[in-house]
């Protein structure tokens, strides 16, 4: 039986889930078990496993839980597994399950059948005082959030659910080196693919063979999730910020914004170049925006460091745009890991072992373009450093590297 997921050796996984029950009882100010939900079959094949499950277990199974019991002397960490039905098997195919293997394979204290989970969370949660929690984020749902609504819905008398997230984002806010030699991964395949893909524009000639191409790409590794779907916008297309369509043809000499990601070991990539098709910044218009926005990310990526808070940081990265009388879109920055968006306490000040976005952009729907220049970074000990730094983006560099 092969174990996927487990990108991470079993010691961190163990370390995080204890962890996670400091953080909440430092928050709630009392021990109270955890419960996390895993993705089902199809969410599982068609997106991936739910982050938070991956986090703390590694398991790559569907339908899965995981049970974190304070309370519980003899097993604190259960994973639950759902054997699936033998008539599915031909189909899917054969199913971790519970037992003796799957527990080894995960290092936890228990692996038992997922039928079992109802009564185990019920009895964790009366020997906590009718209460336990659970994940869920209201801005950007999943499946912690589904379940989060659903157990709520079922709740027996006398139970209580706090959401855990506030506390849990502690933890993965800050990378480990493992986790970072995984960004350092997915962003070294996202590279790979720009780097094929931006010299043969013209050749692609599509927003959809350039999306093709660089999917092709992301997946070669690994054939894992995409970070998400990448976003190809070509002139116009380039000044929606989440444009879905890719199925334009690629305007000559205008403007192309790629937005795209691969992942490593689950972790995220999140890399946007704007470039003209034709590989020439010959358009004054085009190449005065580019330049202002190149300011703006390399303000930011000067001033990223321990210390500086949001709102300075980002507001000093934005104000050469807003100078200039352009809006401001967006923000400037958000975290990256298992999720491109990587829930994170945006009250805190940067700190090392951060992994953020320095993604600020400039959108002129009227004029027929965007352009957006986004790089990951990783805060360090006295500043950052720039993970996608070897993907060009001055007009000098791209204009080599497309020449
Ligand atoms: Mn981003």
């Amino acid at each position: 039986m092969i174990v996927r997921g487990l990108s991470m050796p079993l010691a961190t996984y163990r370390r995080r889930r204890t962890g996670a029950l400091a953080q909440i009882q430092q928050r709630f100010f009392r021990p109270l078990p955890l419960l996390l939900i895993g993705s089902d079959e199809t969410t599982l094949r068609r997106d991936r496993q739910d982050p938070w499950l991956d986090y703390y277990s590694g398991c790559a199974e569907p339908d899965a839980a995981l049970l974190l019991d304070p309370f519980d002397p003899d097993a604190r960490d259960t994973l639950f597994l759902d054997p699936g039905h033998p008539d599915r098997e031909v189909w899917d195919g054969k199913r971790l399950g519970a037992g003796e293997a799957a527990r080894k394979a995960h290092g936890v204290d228990r692996a038992l059948d997922l039928k079992e989970l109802h009564a185990r969370v019920e009895r964790a949660a009366a020997r906590a005082g009718g209460c336990f929690a659970m994940c869920t984020r209201t801005k950007e749902p999943g499946v912690q959030a589904q379940a989060y609504a659903t157990w709520q819905r079922w709740l027996p008398q006398g139970l209580r659910l706090v959401n855990a997230e506030p506390a849990l984002v502690h933890q993965r806010m800050y990378k480990d080196p493992d986790e970072i030699a995984w960004h350092r991964k997915a962003i070294a395949i996202t590279e790979k693919g720009l780097k094929d893909v931006l010299p043969r524009l013209r050749d692609l000639g599509t927003e959809c063979a350039v999306a093709s191409a660089l999917t092709a790409h992301y997946r070669a590794p690994a054939y894992g999730p995409l970070a998400f779907p990448p976003i190809v916008g070509s002139a116009l297309g380039g000044a929606t910020l989440h444009y879905p369509h890719n199925d334009q043809p690629l305007a000559e000499r205008r403007p192309l914004l790629i937005d795209s990601g691969a992942t490593a070991g689950g972790y995220c990539a999140d890399v946007t170049r704007t470039v003209p098709v034709h590989g020439r910044f010959d358009d004054a218009r085009f190449r005065e925006v580019y330049e202002l926005v190149l300011k703006c990310n390399q303000i930011a990526r000067k001033t990223a460091r321990p210390g500086i808070s949001r709102e300075e940081w980002t507001k000093g990265a934005w104000q050469p745009i807003i100078d200039a009388g352009f809006v401001r879109h967006h923000g400037l920055s958000h975290h990256i890991g298992l999720d491109v968006h990587d829930p994170a306490d945006y009250d805190v000040a940067l700190a090392p072992g951060m992994v953020l976005s320095n993604e600020p952009g400039i959108y002129l729907p009227d004029e027929g373009f965007g352009v957006r220049i986004e790089d990951d970074l990783l805060i360090t000990a006295d500043g950052c450093e720039e993970l996608t730094a070897a993907i060009p983006k001055t007009v000098a560099a791209l204009e080599a590297l497309m020449k």
